[in-house]
């Protein structure tokens, strides 16, 4: 039988010394034996305080900032009643304990390997960036997405599935729904061919396994194809095996979100005869193929919420199983508790407001109420590049990053609204509008003038803009 074409392993020999239960790495110490699947990575049980300056040389890489170093000590989810722990104990509910490892990962640095390499991303891809990632140097990163935790887990998790949940980070926009640390859910789910004669006895195996699986109680919208030229399956694949894990994680996922938006009570007068409407769509990943999207309509707008596809095979070849097959999600836990729990901004998730997370108790999902929005303020910032630069060499995200440093969560947002080039001496100028407003206080005329000017300085000094 043939699963995958490029396979040279004789993928049903009977001395093959692959052993499924390979034991767990040095890396990993299963914490108890008797069926309690909770993992924790042996150099992870002790997060470190130190600065990462300490610990990583920096280099023309390192662009990781002191607050953004600040937030990887925080460790939301290790708080029981913080919304996050809540929904994310309600996602790990969904899935059996006996088929799904929990690990843990509580060091957000990991290796370009693990973050980029090992998930198949080329050389070349935008994720990469330094204007994207934060770089600790030119060899570690602090992780932009759970999937960096794949690999070592598709290699040493006995179960032929994983969770894990963890902080990432990203250069990004500031707005309600982005925010340079979030959290994300990753699962995992593998089968071996190994003792199995057929292909069709295979797939009956992988069927057997789908039908296991509850059904959803909602109904989502599916247009997608099982695969085409747009979203491929993987070179060598047998389609039918392919369709079959995508079945799997289909109804899967399916069950996951019929399961947490059961939960969802709609207390906004202009949302109440909108019926929930849930979607998959095509997506495109380095790590799976082919891929898709769920998104769901919320407030008038369509919201991604995780991405998930048929796991790559070099992941498995990186993982050491290369006759294995399987797929694999990555969910962002803030974009769907924002919709569970009625919260309004991303930024409330970080706020040591008791107003906030006094409202929360651990494991019940309760709408959030607001407290009163104190008003808020902009300021414009217009500057002159340097002779040469053009709007194309100037980063949104390296500005986000000095306003975020100036001001921390008392900018609601930064957007460009004005971008120019003088006719006559040809140099570009730009415009930036900076909201600010707390979730916890009025905010003080001068206060505001004064960070202002800490963004201004900012600006000069790193970047040596002309301002204007
Ligand atoms: C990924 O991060 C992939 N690693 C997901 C994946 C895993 C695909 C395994 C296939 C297999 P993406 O960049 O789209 O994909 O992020 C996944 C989810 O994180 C998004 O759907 C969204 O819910 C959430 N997310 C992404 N960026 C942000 C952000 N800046 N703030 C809050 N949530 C975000
Ligand atoms: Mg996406």
């Amino acid at each position: 039988m043939r699963l995958l074409r490029p396979c040279q392993r004789a993928l049903f020999s009977p001395n093959d010394s692959l052993s499924l239960f390979k034991s767990v790495s040095h890396q990993i110490r299963k914490v108890s034996s008797e069926g309690n699947t909770e993992i924790k990575r042996a150099r992870d049980t002790q997060p470190s305080d130190k600065p990462f300056s300490k610990v990583y040389a920096a280099d023309e890489w390192t662009n990781v900032t002191p607050s953004i170093e600040g937030l990887t000590r925080r460790r939301l989810l290790t708080n029981p009643a913080h919304p996050l722990s809540t929904l994310k104990q309600i996602i790990f509910s969904k899935f059996p304990e006996s088929e799904y490892t929990r690990a843990e990962f509580p060091v957000s640095q990991v290796s370009v390997y693990e973050n980029f390499d090992s998930l198949h991303f080329p050389k070349d891809h935008p994720g990469r960036s330094k204007t994207d990632t934060y770089y600790l140097n030119k060899d570690y990163v602090l992780r932009t997405h759970t999937s960096a935790h794949q690999v070592e887990c598709f290699r040493d998790i006995i179960t032929p599935g994983f969770l894990v949940a963890a902080d990432v980070y990203r250069r990004d926009a500031i707005d309600r729904t982005h925010y340079p640390v979030f959290h994300q859910m990753e699962g995992g789910r593998w089968w071996s061919p190994e003792g199995v004669e057929s292909v069709e006895d295979f797939i009956a195996k992988i069927n057997a396994d789908t039908e296991k699986i509850p059904r959803p109680e909602i109904t989502i919208i599916d247009e997608t194809l099982p695969f085409h030229d747009g979203n491929p399956i993987q070179q060598g694949q047998d389609p039918a095996v392919c369709i079959a894990i995508t079945n799997h994680l289909k109804r899967t996922l399916e069950m996951v979100v019929s399961g947490v938006f059961k939960n969802v009570v709609i207390d906004d007068e202009a949302l109440k005869d909108q019926p929930l409407q849930i979607r998959w769509i095509d997506a495109t990943f380095p790590f799976t193929s082919p891929s898709w999207e769920m998104e769901v309509f919320w407030g008038g707008d369509w919201l991604e919420i995780f991405g998930c596809g048929v796991t790559h095979q070099e992941i498995f070849a990186n993982a050491g199983y290369p006759e294995r097959v399987g797929w694999a999600f990555g969910l962002g836990l803030e974009r769907l508790a924002m919709v569970l729990f009625g919260v309004p901004d991303i930024r409330l998730f970080w706020s040591q407001d008791p107003r906030f997370l006094n409202q929360f108790v651990p494991g019940v999902v309760s709408q959030f109420e607001k407290f009163s929005k104190y008003p808020g303020t902009y300021r414009d910032i217009a500057f002159w590049l340097k002779q040469g630069e053009t709007a194309d060499s100037f980063y949104d995200n390296d500005l986000m990053d000095i306003v975020r440093e100036s001001a921390g969560d008392l900018v609601e947002d930064a957007q460009q609204i004005d971008k120019f080039t003088h006719p006559k001496t040809g140099r570009t100028s730009l415009c930036y509008r900076i909201r600010f407003q707390s979730m916890e206080r009025t905010l003080l005329n001068e206060e505001v003038n004064e960070l202002q000017e800490v963004i201004r300085k900012g600006l000069t000094d790193k970047f040596g803009v002309e301002l204007r």
